[in-house]
């Protein structure tokens, strides 16, 4: 291992080598799913697609598209390739509607899925000497034993910590002296809350870095997490269809997260017509698993929208970057006909330097849907007096008026009153479909 890098053959591999080893990956691959998942044996017999016609990643758009209804259709183990003892490690994303999508690993998924945790706290700076305070919940998620066998791949010390209790994490953070936290990015600026309330100096900390995902979060979420944690703060992306946490991860640069595409093949495609977009589009984020054993997914549609971009990184890596996601398919609110993204409430609220405690409250009343945002004042603000609050309701409007061309109800709340995630952040109540 190199400074920077875990494995620097292939995180720096020119892309003709990189081409090569996703071709014949993808062409074990097909073959796999072919044989072992009647599923895609019953989607290739009606597309008339032979295994054989797939002769390299160029060819990777005569696939067959697999969709999330497709693994909550086979609930729970019906698109798992290999016999049942090859498989050391099941997880399941419980999601919020409908039965949980499982996912299953053998040893050597396990193996990759590590290795992508590795790169990724390598390239945010970490080192075998580390302590990787590990927040993410363990358990069926993926986020906690994710990062915790990255940690371990890399040789470093993972405290399997777990998520809750968090005024026992900041003491543990003190103590052990750990340098990096991996947790959702909203639990970072909880816990960065907590060591305020204890009165905790956040320099006295050793913590140098985070690493956060599991959740879109803003590039002002980012300024905040850094400021009230004294660190640098790194993105991670993943999503347990695919493997974990460690699917792409933000180099120093950070201008966008580099994907282990020596493992999984990704492509953004127009999600109406499913035509491939090219570099700088945005679109739906589709992922093929090329190499995986236990869960080798086709086109996977992620329902993430975001862009690729194949230029050269300062960093030398050569994987290609996806952008910060731009919100989910399927979280993007319809307001009166327009699109709105909780990410993008999120960027006006904190470039007016609000804090990012929010809620979004969507209803329906005659008719007419109504969008109310309710926002936590910080102390400062709450101690200041009532006498200017109308006026930040107004630019808080005012501001969500001209960037998203919606007009909201802001409601300013008392500090600490909304309520706080150790996971993935609740950040909208839509009652219309109460
Ligand atoms: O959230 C895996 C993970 C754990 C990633 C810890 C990073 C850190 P799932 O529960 O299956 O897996 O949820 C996957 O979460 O499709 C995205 O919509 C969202 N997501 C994950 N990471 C990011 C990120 C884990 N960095 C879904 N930015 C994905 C934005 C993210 N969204």
């Amino acid at each position: 291992m190199q400074d920077n890098y875990f494995e620097p053959d292939l995180e720096t591999a020119p892309r003709e080598v990189l081409h090569w080893i996703q071709s014949r990956r993808l062409v074990k691959m097909v073959e796999n799913c072919y044989n072992n998942v009647p599923l895609y044996k019953k989607r290739f017999d009606e597309m008339g697609l032979l295994p054989g016609d797939i002769k390299s990643i160029d060819d990777i758009h005569k696939l067959p598209f697999t969709y999330k209804t497709d693994l909550r259709d086979n609930y729970p183990f019906g698109m798992i390739a290999v016999p049942k003892e090859q498989l050391v490690r099941i997880h399941a994303s419980s999601g919020t509607t409908g039965k949980q999508t499982v996912v299953g690993y053998t040893k050597n998924d396990i193996d990759v899925w590590a290795k992508g945790a590795a790169r990724a706290l390598v390239a945010a700076g970490a080192t075998k000497s580390d302590y990787i305070h590990v927040s993410y919940g363990y358990g069926l998620f993926t986020g906690g034993l994710g990062l915790h066998y990255g940690a371990e791949m890399l040789g470093a010390t993972a405290i399997p910590v777990s998520s809750g209790n968090t005024k026992r994490q900041v003491d543990i953070l003190r103590d052990y002296g750990s340098d990096f936290l991996c947790c959702t990015p909203s639990y970072a600026m909880y816990i960065g809350e907590t060591v305020r309330d204890m009165g905790i100096d956040p320099k006295t900390l050793k913590l140098r870095g985070g690493i956060f995902g599991a959740e879109a979060w803003s590039e002002n979420m980012r300024r905040e997490i850094e400021k009230i944690l004294d660190i640098k703060a790194y993105d991670i992306y993943g999503l347990s269809e695919i493997a974990g946490p460690g699917v792409s991860f933000e180099c120093k640069e950070q201008t966008g997260m580099h994907i282990n595409e020596d493992f999984f093949y990704p492509e953004i495609i127009d999600p109406e017509t499913g035509e491939q977009l090219p570099d700088g589009e945005y679109g739906e984020l589709v992922f093929t698993c090329i190499g995986k054993e236990a869960l080798p997914l086709l086109r996977y549609r992620t329902r993430d929208i975001c862009k690729l971009s194949h230029k050269p990184c300062s960093c030398g890596r050569t994987l290609v970057k996806m952008s910060k996601t731009r919100g989910r398919t399927d979280d993007m609110l319809i307001i009166r006909g327009i699109n709105v993204f909780p990410s993008q409430v999120e960027h006006v609220l904190l470039s007016l330097n609000m804090e990012p405690n929010y809620q979004i409250i969507v209803d329906r009343k005659n008719n007419l849907d109504t969008m109310e945002v309710q926002v936590e004042m910080s102390d400062q603000m709450f101690s200041d007096k009532v006498r200017n609050l109308e006026d930040v309701e107004h630019n808080i409007a005012a501001a969500l008026q001209s960037t998203l061309n919606i007009a909201a109800k802001i409601r300013l709340v008392e500090p600490k009153s909304l309520p706080r995630s150790e996971g993935k952040a609740k950040r909208v109540i839509d009652k219309r479909h109460i």
